[in-house]
């Protein structure tokens, strides 16, 4: 299917609560979407890019001058068989995962809907096992105020049905708001997420998670390391997620090699799309590593190819995918609402990505527009 054109948003939506994390507080949260058009049909993709630099060194600004300047002038125009034909128009393209994975996600969309299959279907041909109709999926919160803020976020989640928690911690705010999660609610699936807020000198601070039964601590250690990770793995007893430092299916290899984690949380951004993901799936289900998939406060596009990749049969922990009211109210999708009675979400079963962009609302919130042909 050739590309006719391409269209680029810069879009902005308040959250609905600030999300403060090791690294930043957002209220305002910007991204940018892109809709591949092709013999009448429109795949859509979601570049998970912030304003700052923080969690990955790309911003809106940096994925809109990788995709404007180079990637997408390397993909328009061209014949589209299989999602796996970006790889080689992005070659001549280093790094910037984050702005490559919008535009591969638009493609899965559309290539899915060429096949008449969702994009979950398309995704789990390769496996025996079909895709699960619904995935299980917890909330992550930001740093709160104090511990007794804490627990009364939790509370509140919990009542709505969540039944895995992620706090984020950073240095001095850790093991105060850890206990008190864990007095509060004895028997919850808590997870922390530390965001590389710490080095391998602090493996006595992590210790102390030792007697909290976490589910897992996830990337407390440099946002590139591998190998301080595989040290600090035998000191403590919470078992270790990774999450920024895994870029690429090569580096989960090195990470399975080096003994560093447990668990990996696979953010298909993070690694540059759903191909790569889908490598990393399967190295880490050879392995014996768990994965879940991670999340990027993703608007209804991006929510919709999460829950498409955690249908996976690898994907066996709770993902970072809540219901759409944690997020956005309204988004430029119908909600996704959570399943209170087992703390999942439905996987989308329409065409691609199953999901309808509202385009009245996609304008009121887009900052920039550009169409590419
Ligand atoms: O580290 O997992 C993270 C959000 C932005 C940047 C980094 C992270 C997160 C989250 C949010 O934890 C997960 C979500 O989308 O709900
Ligand atoms: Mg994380």
């Amino acid at each position: 299917m050739k590309i006719e054109r391409i269209d680029l948003y810069h879009i902005s939506q308040p959250l609905v609560s600030p999300f403060t994390t090791s690294f930043g507080t957002q209220l305002q949260r910007d991204c940018l979407i892109m809709a591949l058009h092709s013999e009448g049909l429109t795949g859509w993709g979601e570049c998970v890019a912030t304003n700052d630099p923080g969690y990955s060194y790309e911003t809106v600004q940096t994925a809109w001058h990788i995709l404007s300047d180079f990637v997408i002038p390397a993909v328009v125009g061209q014949d589209l068989q299989e999602p796996d034909d970006l790889a080689r128009w992005f070659d001549p393209v280093r790094g910037h995962p984050l702005a490559k994975a919008g535009l591969e996600q638009a493609a899965w969309d559309i290539t899915a809907q060429r096949d008449g299959v969702s994009l979950a279907q398309k995704l789990a041909q390769p496996y025996t096992q079909g895709p699960r109709a619904r995935v299980k999926v917890g909330v992550s919160i930001g740093i709160q105020a104090s511990p007794e803020k804490t627990v009364e976020v939790i509370g509140g989640y919990v009542a709505q049905g969540y039944g895995r928690i992620k706090l984020k911690i950073k240095p001095g705010n850790d093991i105060a708001i850890a206990r008190a999660a864990r007095a509060a609610f004895p028997d919850l699936p808590i997870m922390l997420d530390a965001n590389s807020a710490y080095r391998l000198e602090d493996a006595p601070v992590l210790q102390q998670f030792d007697e909290l039964n976490l589910l897992m601590l996830e990337q407390p250690l440099g946002y590139e390391d591998i190998y301080d990770h595989s040290r600090l793995r035998p000191q403590i007893q919470s078992p270790l997620c990774l999450d920024e430092s895994i870029h690429s299916a090569d580096h989960a290899r090195y990470a399975i090699a080096l003994g560093a984690c447990d668990i990996i949380n696979v953010k298909p951004s993070r690694v540059g799309g759903w191909a790569e993901s889908r490598r990393i799936h399967d190295l880490c289900l050879k392995a014996g590593v768990r994965l879940w998939v991670g999340g990027m406060l993703e608007t209804g596009i991006g929510r919709a190819a999460q829950l498409a990749l955690a249908s996976l049969p690898g994907f066996t922990l709770p993902g970072d995918i809540s219901a759409t009211d944690r997020y956005y109210v309204p988004d430029i999708t119908a909600p996704f609402t959570l399943n209170r009675e087992d703390s999942t979400i439905d996987v989308p079963a329409g065409l691609g990505l199953g999901v309808e962009v509202d385009l009245e609302r996609l304008t009121a919130v887009t900052l920039r527009h550009q169409s590419f042909t």
